[in-house]
């Protein structure tokens, strides 16, 4: 693998030669993120986009097509040009060529970039691997292209030659709509922040004890009881049409990003249980719940009668929720439930995991869904923290580690969201309005230097639990348990929230791209100063874009952004 062949430095870093597009006898990488797997700075001025470039397109593929379009669409607002889009054709004109041409070794994601005065050209094995392409292509480009606005700016792309794909093939983030609920404008905003750094799965938190957010026909009460609050909110009607959910999916699709649904349970249940009568075990609904706390509900698993009617509950459910998504996976939940005899937890797995593979779909569950019988080709999303690492190899290891050493024994893939790194609802520091700190601040830094292989290993590193073969990807996951301001005080007030895409942003940039990079790089390219003067360039960028980011002091952002 070559890696960074070439860089002296990247534009921006301390001592580097200047901005991309100035002429200087250095070598000056483009700062991207995620680094991609090699880089090479060519020589030459690059090439400058201009109102009669054309997007040539060598496929007949509708996607390869689409993805041309898309790219059209990305660059008018700030440039004003209006692309147009070609079939392929043997042409000598400079054009921004996408070539669905590219090598086996490429796989579904990964792209070759060559930028020269003669044109771009960005080759894939098909549509999905032009599109992360074109993620890389924006931030070759000027921090002026993100506007939404037409800038005046050579729209030069810098010249250089990359060959990048993923380290690991799973790289999500989670919404908790639950907590907090977005409407569809913003779940799409955050679809397309996290497109722009790879992601490729979208993960929704879509059941809670604060509100249930899906449409399924067969049980209405769920989007009536269970959708009218959310945290310190009474008397909505928050959740998703089937249509609404649709269109969410379609646009995640676009971007090439898949949509897991969870529904969680067998805690985090009191909107089902508001709902529905026969999964307590009184039979009686009880009030729907817009508090703050966690681990204050379990469905009734105590007799069969019980059993069988959350058994009768989640085959409708996911069946409903099945035939909306399109992705392999449903995540079923399985945390933090109030202590219940194993026998009771073991049941609710039973019925969750065969309510999905019954609708043709793969599970996924919090770690704790190990500790009942799970089925091949389950993923376990894994998120202990330090406190939990730290016990590995003594007598009294931590229960997320047994849970963790029960997945693996199982078989199960693991993504890996530890909660002192990739959560990103934790606060970076003391002065962060809004968050939780039960797992630490999480500085950009932390949520930067870790890696998958070692989250379950020693503190030095050694005897992983969850060996490397069975890493699937990672997430970052964004709570919504205080999205409010004073978050060290339960809110007084409503006026203390703060719209979704302000809480998103905030907690989102700059520690969402560091988790993105953690889930695309290779492992030979982490390093802590390349990355965050690459992030500081983001910083542009984002302003452009209005994505209200939190200028972190541990990023060394260039003056004035
Ligand atoms: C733990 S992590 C939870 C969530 C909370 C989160 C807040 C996990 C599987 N469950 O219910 O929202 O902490 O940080």
């Amino acid at each position: 693998m070559t890696v960074l062949t070439g860089a002296l430095a990247y534009a921006g870093m301390p001592g580097a030669a200047g901005a991309p597009n100035t002429r200087s006898t250095a070598a000056v990488l483009p700062p991207v993120v995620p680094q991609p797997e090699s880089e090479r700075a060519l020589k030459g001025p690059g090439f400058t986009i201009g109102a009669e470039t054309p997007i040539i397109v060598k496929s007949s593929d509708p996607d390869s097509r689409e993805v041309g379009r898309y790219l059209g669409r990305l660059l008018r607002p700030a440039t004003g040009y209006d692309l147009k889009v070609e079939a392929g054709r043997r042409d000598h004109r400079p054009a921004i060529t996408l070539d669905r041409g590219g090598p086996k070794s490429l796989g579904e994601e990964g792209y070759t970039l060559t930028s020269r005065a003669e044109g771009v050209r960005l080759t894939a094995r098909g549509a999905e691997g032009l599109f992360r392409g074109i993620q890389t292509l924006r931030q070759l480009l000027p921090a002026a292209v993100e506007s939404p606005t037409v800038q005046r700016a050579r729209w030069t792309v810098a010249p250089v030659h990359i060959t990048d794909k993923p380290r690991y093939g799973y790289r999500s983030t989670m919404l908790d709509v639950a907590r907090r609920f977005y409407p569809v404008a913003d779940v799409k905003r955050y679809i397309d922040q996290a497109a722009a750094y790879k992601m490729n799965t979208l993960h929704l938190h879509l059941t809670d004890d604060q509100g249930w957010r899906i449409a399924i026909d067969a049980l209405p009460n769920l989007t009536k009881a269970g959708a009218s609050t959310q945290s310190g909110f009474t008397g909505g009607s928050w959740f998703y049409t089937k249509a609404q959910y649709q269109e969410i999916v379609a646009y995640a699709k676009s971007r090439f990003i898949t949509v897991v649904p969870e529904i969680d349970g067998p805690g985090h249940t009191s909107a089902a249980q508001a709902s529905v009568p026969d999964i307590n075990c009184d039979d009686k609904t009880i009030p729907p719940y817009s508090g703050f706390d966690v681990k204050i509900s379990v469905v009734c698993l105590r007799d069969p009668q019980h059993i069988a009617n959350v058994s009768k509950f989640l085959t409708t459910v996911m069946t409903e929720v099945a035939a909306l998504t399109p992705g392999p996976y449903i995540h079923v939940g399985g945390d933090e439930v109030p202590a219940r005899p194993a026998e009771e937890y073991k049941a609710y797995v039973q019925a969750a995991t065969s309510a999905v593979q019954a609708q043709g779909k793969k599970v996924i569950g919090w770690h704790d869904l190990s500790a009942g019988t799970i089925p091949a080709g389950s993923l376990m999303q894994y998120w202990g923290d330090e406190d939990a690492r730290e016990t590995i190899g003594t007598a009294e290891e931590h229960k997320d580690i047994l849970l963790a050493r029960k997945g693996v024994a199982q078989n199960a893939s693991f993504i890996m969201s530890p909660a002192d790194r990739s959560y990103l609802d934790m606060k970076y520091d003391s002065s962060t309005p809004y968050g939780l700190r039960w797992a630490g601040y999480v500085p950009v830094k932390n949520a930067y230097d870790w890696d998958p292989t070692t989250v379950t290993a020693k503190p030095d590193g050694t005897s992983p639990v969850v060996p490397a073969n069975q890493i699937a990807g990672v997430e970052a996951a964004l709570w919504a348990d205080r999205a409010y301001t004073g978050s060290n005080e339960l809110p007084t007030s409503t006026s203390q929230f703060v719209e979704p895409s302000v809480y998103t942003d905030f907690m989102a940039f700059p520690r969402l791209p560091a988790v993105a990079e953690i889930g695309w790089s290779p492992k030979s390219t982490h390093d802590w100063t390349r990355f965050s003067s690459r992030l500081a360039a983001q910083g542009p960028r984002w302003k452009a874009a209005g994505i209200g980011f939190y200028a972190a002091p541990d990023v060394p952002w260039a003056n004035g952004s």
